[in-house]
């Protein structure tokens, strides 16, 4: 592979002012671990703030700090104190923070943070501009940098790009609320590859795709203009092995090596055999639930006094965005939380809750982590939480059990825990309770599945998947594009077309040549339309047929004043020129009124939805449904309609937005070829954008131009992106 950057807000390092200048300290964060290992592994730069406001530094200093990180691989982007007060601790952390958290009571909805965002993301942007070249790789981190992917793309579109984001997607009924919400999904889409923790993130952001732009999805594949975006669920993971080793060095220090904090531990427990420590560790924030935390573990005293004097709780908070008036209040909370549990419970020699709020060194995690019998971890949302995959990798001894809120991204990964609801206090308490009553062997039992779980996708492997996808999605693009009619296919078209001395072109009506419309009765050709086929018609070599799903009446109404063939009811009904209507085949009607009631129930459970009776088929509509749901109630009436059509010798038929049920052994493939036979045509295309022109293009002879609208899966030799590329084509080829 090429080159690959990395962008994220911060840079991978720390500067700390020494007497003698500028000093860099290596960040230990799971990020900076993942991502070195790509990072330098394919020779690129990591951009990104210092950290350090660009207002108090002199121009001699900022030149220090930027060359120092130079020689570590690194670009910097200023950012100034307006920045960092509109677009750091403004629009990221109160707009987008809380809102993909849903704590919508907490979003900030100024303006000015909004052009300050906008403005700082074209920076890191432009930066990106300035150190990459077309055809490498760009990976853009976190809701920081949610337009930078686009800026990036619209400018150089050669580059690839890459994007992860670290927290929740929120469902679209929350994301909706965000004024600025078209521009943070364009700025999305601008990547070719997007990752999210899990699923649920991702089934959200397609959702908010679909129902905010209408583009063209295909299971995880957005199709964009003329590009594909990939979107997938990649669950981040740690470095196991640096916690699992340091927590085996920690076991064999000797007395006089261990760490205060050690040797406090170890006091604690010889007090009495019967002690246990569940821990707590977060960021102080609002999203993470540490008060409702701390009134579970005071209910659970209160539930279970025979625990009061021997199970203590360690309650790490690291102290977080503290100009934030949210934070100060919560900060407040917890220390109030914290004086009411000691003073109901404690006593001379017993604290209920030893607070911290502090950060640790690695080391006095490690030890925590090696000596806590419960992780207690309840997050009210949180994106993945690392702390409970550093947990399980620290148990060397195989116990220990973690408690886990559902709303942590990570509680997908990790069946194994005990999960909570975190407003449920109750709950917590009971969970608790279980936790610290489980028999040894069934916690050797969970963590067991738990540790080679989290050891085989850690961080290093959640990278590497993440990079080989972006290589991927680049071999889908060019698959897609090469089916694309590139202008030396289309000369060569033209010129088989021009050769050609008696030629049949089939089109299909919804979706090929004219765009899908809520309400059916609405999508009538217009005069661009007109313009084209008569265009065409005008060369008597050629014979055009308009091939669809749809009834004759609408069609022959639609073209009555032009002479074209028209196939109706996906091959029921032919109109030849100056002929009658024939039927192709024989069909009969008998099973409507049994399949009639069936389609009836969906109508009624389906608003907006609605059945189209055709001369030999019924047709279920959802078009104008919910989109989600309709999906939904789409395949259990085709689940429904499985199990009595056999018998009926019916056909079920998934179109776009419709299901439609009719006799068996009728379709466009078998129409088309009725169409053609005895004559002898030297050039055939047919063109069509569903999985119904799939029969023409499987079926016509093989010399036939198949062409499919749209970016599905296809058995058509070319693919056109859109209606407008479709008419572009034929006006082409009708020389208009
Ligand atoms: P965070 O919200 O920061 O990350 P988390 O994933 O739990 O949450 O990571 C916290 C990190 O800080 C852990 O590596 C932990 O060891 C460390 N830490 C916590 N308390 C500490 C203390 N007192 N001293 C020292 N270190 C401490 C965001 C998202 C998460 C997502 C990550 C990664 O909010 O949901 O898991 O990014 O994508």
């Amino acid at each position: 592979m090429s080159r690959l950057h990395i962008v994220a807000n911060r840079l991978p390092y720390s500067i700390v002012k020494q007497e003698d200048g500028f000093q860099l300290i290596e960040s230990v964060g799971g990020l900076a671990t993942g991502m070195k290992s790509v990072y330098t592994e394919y020779g690129g730069k990591w951009i990104g703030w210092s950290g350090h406001n660009s207002d108090d530094l002199t121009y001699e200093e900022a030149s220090e700090i930027d060359d120092l990180l130079e020689e570590k691989g690194c670009a910097t982007v200023p950012l100034s104190d307006s920045d960092i007060l509109e677009y750091y601790e403004g629009f990221s952390n109160k707009t987008i923070w809380p809102l993909f958290h849903y704590f919508t009571q907490y979003v900030d909805y100024a303006p000015e943070n909004w052009e300050t965002f906008k403005r700082v993301n074209q920076r890191f942007a432009d930066r990106v501009l300035d150190v990459c070249d077309d055809g490498d790789t760009v990976w853009v981190h976190d809701y920081q940098l949610l337009l930078v992917p686009e800026m990036i793309k619209s400018k150089k579109p050669g580059v690839t790009v890459g994007f992860f984001l670290h927290i929740p997607f929120p469902s679209y009924e929350v994301f909706r609320i965000l004024p600025w919400r078209m521009e943070l999904i364009n700025g999305m889409l601008g990547a070719d590859l997007l990752g999210f923790h899990i699923y649920d993130y991702e089934r959200h952001f397609l959702s908010c795709v679909r129902r905010l732009f209408g583009h063209e999805i295909a299971l995880n594949q957005i199709h964009v203009d003329e590009r594909i975006v990939k979107v997938d669920a990649y669950p981040m993971g740690i470095d196991y092995d640096k916690f699992s080793n340091a927590s085996t060095a920690v076991m064999q220090k000797t007395v006089h090596e261990r760490s205060e904090l050690h040797k406090e531990l170890e006091k604690y427990f010889l007090m009495s055999p019967d002690r246990r420590l569940v821990l707590s560790i977060d960021r102080l924030d609002y999203s993470k639930g540490i008060p409702q935390r701390l009134k579970s573990f005071g209910k659970f005293l209160d539930k279970h006094p025979e625990f009061r004097g021997s199970v203590t709780l360690i309650m790490l908070a690291v102290p977080s965005r503290g100009h934030v008036e949210e934070y100060q209040i919560l900060k407040r909370e917890v220390d109030e939380l914290v004086g009411k549990i000691n003073g109901e419970y404690g006593s001379v020699n017993y604290t209920p809750v030893w607070y911290f709020y502090r950060a640790l060194p690695f080391e006095n995690l490690v030890e925590l982590y090696n000596s806590c019998d419960v992780a207690l971890i309840t997050p009210l949302r949180d994106g993945m939480n690392l702390v409970a995959k550093e947990y399980v990798a620290s148990r060397n001894t195989q116990t220990g059990v973690v408690v886990l809120s559902e709303m942590a991204g990570v509680s997908k990964e990790m069946g194994e825990a005990i999960t909570i609801n975190p407003i449920n206090e109750d709950e917590i308490a009971e969970a608790l309770h279980r936790a610290l009553t489980m028999p040894k062997q069934e916690q050797q039992e969970r963590m067991k599945h738990l540790q080679n779980r989290i050891k085989r996708y850690s961080i290093f492997k959640w990278a590497s998947d993440f990079v080989n996808d972006l290589e991927k999605v680049k071999l889908i693009q060019k698959a897609y594009l090469a089916k694309k009619i590139s202008k030396t296919v289309y000369k060569e078209i033209d010129t088989k077309y021009t050769k050609a001395k008696k030629r049949a072109i089939f089109l299909d009506y919804d979706g090929t040549l004219t765009s899908f419309h809520k309400d059916p009765q609405e999508a009538y050709p217009n005069e661009e339309l007109f313009d084209i086929l008569e265009a065409l018609i005008a060369d008597e070599k050629n014979t055009v047929t308009i091939i669809s799903g749809r009834d004759k009446e609408t069609l022959e109404k639609w073209f009555a004043d032009i002479p074209i063939n028209l196939i109706c009811e996906h091959g029921v009904w032919l109109r030849k020129l100056g002929e009658d209507w024939q039927t192709l085949t024989q069909v009969n009607n008998d099973w409507m009124p049994m399949i009639r009631p069936v389609l009836e129930r969906f109508v009624d459970r389906t608003p907006g939805s609605f059945i189209e009776e055709k001369n030999y088929s019924l047709v279920w509509h959802y078009r104008k449904a919910e989109p989600e749901q309709s999906e939904i109630r789409a395949k259990e009436l085709t689940d429904e309609l499985l199990g009595l059509v056999g018998s009926l010798h019916l056909e079920i038929m998934e179109g776009s937005k419709v299901i439609e049920v009719k006799n068996g052994g009728i379709n466009k493939g078998i129409a088309a070829n009725q169409f053609i036979q005895n004559e002898k045509y030297d050039f055939l295309t047919a063109i069509g954008d569903d999985w119904t022109d799939e029969y023409m293009f499987k079926e016509l002879p093989k010399e036939t131009i198949t062409i499919k609208v749209g970016m599905n899966r296809t058995a058509a030799a070319y693919k056109l992106e859109s209606v407008e590329a479709v008419r572009g084509f034929l006006k082409k080829l009708g020389e208009i």
